[in-house]
């Protein structure tokens, strides 16, 4: 029997499933499912890191139980976030969660130090003002004796990985997030991090996903009664084995990965460090099997996830689906936003930020969770289609249709709407993109899959996936011409 185990870390849960392989087909057990609650200490936000790698833990032993245990694990998470290694090899202060923000001025100044374009022509990553290489800059600034004491920079998966092994690698997909990598020379790039003074020797070799990372340690075997697992790289960035499990069947597709995150672009072979990608701020992130993802990030539904936070702090604790029902009920078109302005990265009243934001665009402002969830839904399904029309345009592409992955499509509305914004069906399928990429790389890294290629006919044969076909076009094309105009999207 063929079984791995998958663990993926997202930004408010984590979970550990186990994949079988069997005559063709995957099946998948979820094992393990924990929170992933940041914590606040002294104005900071943190990763609670320790107790990830207790729920990690949790995952092993449940698997060990289970008739079919796996042989082999990969571990994938959020991108960007790190710890530091100290010279004693224990860990340095907890990891900083990248909402955070070390603010957009830390951005700028590194902007001011290395042109744009000579930062995108090395990486080809977009500019978010929480990307490794700003929160590094700030931290030379604010905390140098914590780089100082640093050995070692590991990503989050990394890390996990390291408590495990005891090995220090990195990931081709999620050091690409670093904005520090350079795909063309396959390495860290020394010239730009050096040209913003930042250590040159704390970033350790870079692994390809499907590699061999190293053997579990003795004293974690013996702790957990484990029999050898062989641990693998995934494609580590969450969005990296989302990618992995459309289940596409032809080679040029458009997807978005539904989740805290809209992720919305194409797989590429080569990275597009074309002056039209940086205009649009599109990223080419690493991927699986020496794919790059040519995507641009959207807020997603980490908007609706904080105003619900923020309601049921005010008493009024609503589920989502009841937060669906109430907004499909509410009047539709009366107010969007720009899902992606400045205001909505942050922790915070969402609620808030979004009337302030209809009084800035003279639009009525919404009052009720019900007229809130409208505008977050329908502006992100706008959003989509103008990032869909620009992902066309910057790859030379056209696409017929979009596939959805990612816990975001138990929201049937959005991807109803999703595809009437688009024009084009929906393919919306599986949920657990991010595990079950991470499952898929694990067999291809055993030989059981030939490539990507077949990994995906497979998914395709062992999840279940809906179509939505496009209803009221001409409704929302309107809607889209308004959504530009009022949400102040010019381009
Ligand atoms: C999605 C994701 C995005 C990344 C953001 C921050 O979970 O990994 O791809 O931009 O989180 O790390």
């Amino acid at each position: 029997m063929s079984t791995a185990l998958a663990f993926d870390l997202g930004a408010s849960s984590g979970r550990a499933l186990l994949g079988r392989l069997d005559d063709g087909r995957l099946f998948v057990e979820e094992l393990h499912r924990f929170p992933n609650d940041p914590v606040h200490v002294s104005g900071r936000l943190h990763w609670d890191i320790l107790r990830l790698y207790h729920e990690i833990k949790q995952g092993l032993l449940a698997a060990k139980e289970h008739l079919s245990a796996p042989s082999s694990v990969a571990i994938d998470s959020w991108a960007v976030d790190f710890g530091f290694i100290g010279t004693d090899g224990e860990l340095l202060r907890n990891p900083y969660h990248y909402r955070n923000f070390h603010s957009p001025e830390m951005m700028e100044e590194v902007l001011g130090m290395v042109s744009k374009s000579e930062i995108y022509s090395k990486t080809g990553i977009q500019f978010l003002p929480f990307n490794t290489i700003y929160q590094l800059y700030s931290i030379r600034k604010h905390q140098p004796e914590l780089l100082a004491g640093a050995k070692k920079l590991l990503m989050i998966p990394d890390l996990l990985r390291y408590f495990l092994t005891g090995e220090m690698y990195s990931e081709f997909s999620n050091a690409s997030t670093t904005q520090m990598y350079n795909p063309l020379l396959g390495n860290w790039d020394q010239e730009l991090i050096s040209k913003i003074q930042l250590p040159l020797n704390i970033y350790p070799p870079v692994l390809q996903s499907g590699e061999n990372a190293g053997n579990i340690r003795a004293s974690v075997i013996q702790e957990l009664g484990l029999n050898g697992m062989t641990l693998y790289t995934a494609a580590e960035h969450d969005t990296g084995s989302a990618a992995v499990s459309v289940p596409a069947l032809q080679n040029q597709f458009a997807y978005l990965s539904c989740g805290t995150w809209s992720l919305i672009g194409t797989e590429i072979d080569h990275p597009m460090m074309t002056p039209e990608a940086l205009e649009l701020n599109f990223t080419n992130e690493g991927g699986a099997c020496g794919t790059y993802r040519l995507l641009k990030n959207i807020m997603g539904l980490w908007i609706l996830q904080e105003s619900r936070r923020v309601w049921a702090n005010k008493g009024a604790l609503y589920s989502f689906p009841e937060l669906v029902k109430m907004a499909e009920e509410a009047e539709p078109f009366v107010t969007v936003i720009d899902p992606d302005h400045d205001l909505f990265l942050t922790p915070g009243d969402m609620p808030s930020r979004i009337q302030e934001l209809a009084k800035r665009t003279a639009q009525p402002v919404p009052i009720t969770p019900g007229e809130i969830t409208r505008c977050i839904l329908e502006s992100l399904a706008l959003k989509y289609r103008l990032t869909l029309d620009e992902t066309e345009r910057v790859s030379g592409r056209v696409f017929d249709g979009l596939h959805m992955v990612g816990g975001g499509i138990y929201n049937e509305l959005l991807c109803q709407w999703t595809a009437n914004a688009i024009g084009r069906p929906v393919w919306a399928g599986p949920a657990e993109g991010s595990a079950i990429g991470n499952l898929a790389v694990q067999f291809i890294a055993r030989g059981e899959f030939s490539g990507m290629m077949e990994a995906r006919r497979v998914i395709r044969n062992s999840v279940e996936v809906k179509e939505y076909e496009p209803q009221q076009i001409q409704r929302w094309e309107e809607a889209y011409q308004a959504f530009r105009q009022n949400a102040g999207i010019s381009k």
